[in-house]
């Protein structure tokens, strides 16, 4: 089994744990010096950095949530001046504004060396051309399997996403071996390709890496079968850096967390009691060597279960099971996070249009699909199809300014959409739970 860094990775747990309490107190120092708003939590509790003794006693501190992000937007939480920030990564928030991450140099490297070493992880070397068609706008995803590609050696082909039938056009020329793209859009490329006349199993495509949103292992048989390649499972998230927090061996039998780098931890959701390995609960992540974006405690709302247990692979870092859903009602719609009250907040600020509307999410052959209804303000609309029409047009441009995706926009009549008597239920996601 090939491993990009067999000493780190095949670490035994004691070792592991006193590298970890050394890196922990690293960034306890750090954040304390450096970023006001856990300086401000360490000495509302009486903590000094000298009081992290032990792994436990990350405890001591409270969990760090989404919304402390866009508070301090766009850089308060950043323990580096812009003169060492080399990048800049961002993704969608609760509100109109993004979240946003940076890198210094060293970040970066580190961020390349993670992805690197779950990119061998999961078979590929550099003998393979890796085509990535994940996002490279603001995302964290394209560049930072982009540079781990490129440090395994693998020839790669920025294809960013979208574009399907030249991405297809790309993948038979250039003879791409790997393919890095969402679960979903795997799928819809192995439509296009029948639509096309294109027979996939015949590319010399044999690996994938796939990640930025849940899918089950249903829909891996899937892709294996319709593309016949092997189909990795990679996980992370832009607040602890990006891709590269954890990914699948070619057993897949859960996700290797990059622990020397991650500390992690699992809590039941309600009470935020923190729980055994082996118990389902929240994922909550503490950074332990970044420089520009430490981070304590994050909460990541993604259900899961770690396992300690040794891997058939020879690798010793724990496991994560592949995620099984979230905590809050974020939705993740063609790979992009999606929160109802950004939808919300557009439609509030049109005119023209009520208070009610109706979001549904559905599949089209394999690809998400947004339709929002909207209830007109005022009936006498519906008699003017270029009104309508301009109206249509505005709310899909102002939705896609602010969430980047497409939406499908029926107005319908006021008072027509149905009325709820207790919590309002707005959100109608029809695919199946495993296709969120
Ligand atoms: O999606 C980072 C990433 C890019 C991971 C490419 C893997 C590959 P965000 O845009 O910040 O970052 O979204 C993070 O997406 O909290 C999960 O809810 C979800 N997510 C990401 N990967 C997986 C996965 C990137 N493999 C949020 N399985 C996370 C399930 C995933 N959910």
């Amino acid at each position: 089994m090939m491993m990009w860094d067999k000493e780190m990775e095949t670490i035994s747990r004691k070792k592991l744990e006193e590298l970890q309490l050394e890196r922990l107190k690293w960034t306890m120092n750090r954040v304390y010096t450096k970023v006001p708003y856990y300086r401000q939590i360490m000495d509302e509790r009486n903590l000094k950095p000298e009081d992290f003794k032990t792994l436990k006693d990350i405890q001591r501190m409270p969990f760090t949530v989404k919304t402390a992000l866009r508070d301090y937007y766009p850089f308060g939480l950043f323990a580096e001046p812009q003169e060492n920030i080399v990048r800049l990564h961002a993704s969608s928030g609760t509100t109109g504004k993004p979240i946003v991450v940076g890198y210094t140099a060293k970040d970066l490297d580190t961020w390349t060396n993670l992805l690197a070493r779950i990119i061998t992880a999961a078979g590929v070397t550099k003998h393979d051309t890796a085509q990535v068609a994940f996002g490279y706008g603001l995302f964290t995803g394209g560049f930072g399997l982009h540079y781990g590609l490129e440090r395994v050696g693998a020839t790669v082909i920025p294809a960013s996403g979208g574009n399907t039938e030249k991405q297809l056009m790309l993948m038979q020329d250039f003879g791409t071996t790997t393919l890095i793209s969402t679960p979903t859009y795997s799928l819809h490329l192995a439509e296009v390709a029948v639509q096309m006349g294109i027979d996939m199993k015949k590319m010399k495509l044999r690996t994938g890496l796939f990640g930025g949103e849940p899918w089950s292992n249903e829909m891996r048989r899937e892709i294996e079968n319709r593309l016949s390649i092997i189909a990795t499972d990679n996980y992370g998230l832009s607040e602890v850096m990006g891709p590269g927090v954890a990914g699948e061996c070619t057993y897949a039998t859960g996700l290797h967390i990059n622990e020397d780098h991650f500390l992690v931890e699992t809590i039941d959701p309600d009470t935020g009691e923190v729980l055994e390995p082996g118990q389902k609960g929240e994922l909550v992540f503490t950074s332990l060597t970044k420089e520009t974006l430490p981070i304590i405690r994050y909460r990541t709302k993604d259900i899961s279960v770690i396992n300690q247990e040794p891997c058939p692979c020879g690798r010793t870092l724990a496991r994560m099971e592949k995620v099984t859903g979230r905590t809050d009602d974020m939705l993740i719609i063609r790979g992009v996070n999606v929160f109802p009250s950004q939808i919300e907040s557009v439609l509030m600020n049109m005119k023209g249009i009520g208070t009610n509307y109706c979001i549904n999410i559905y599949k089209k052959g394999y690809l998400d699909e947004l339709e929002i209804l909207c209830e007109l303000a005022d009936g006498s609309l519906l008699d003017k199809y270029a009104e309508l029409e301009h109206l249509k047009a505005e709310i899909k441009a102002n939705l896609r300014s602010v969430l980047s995706i497409n939406a499908k926009i029926k107005l319908v009549e006021p008072l027509s959409l149905e009325r709820s008597y207790g919590k309002a239920k707005r959100v109608n996601d029809m695919r199946k739970p495993e296709e969120r």
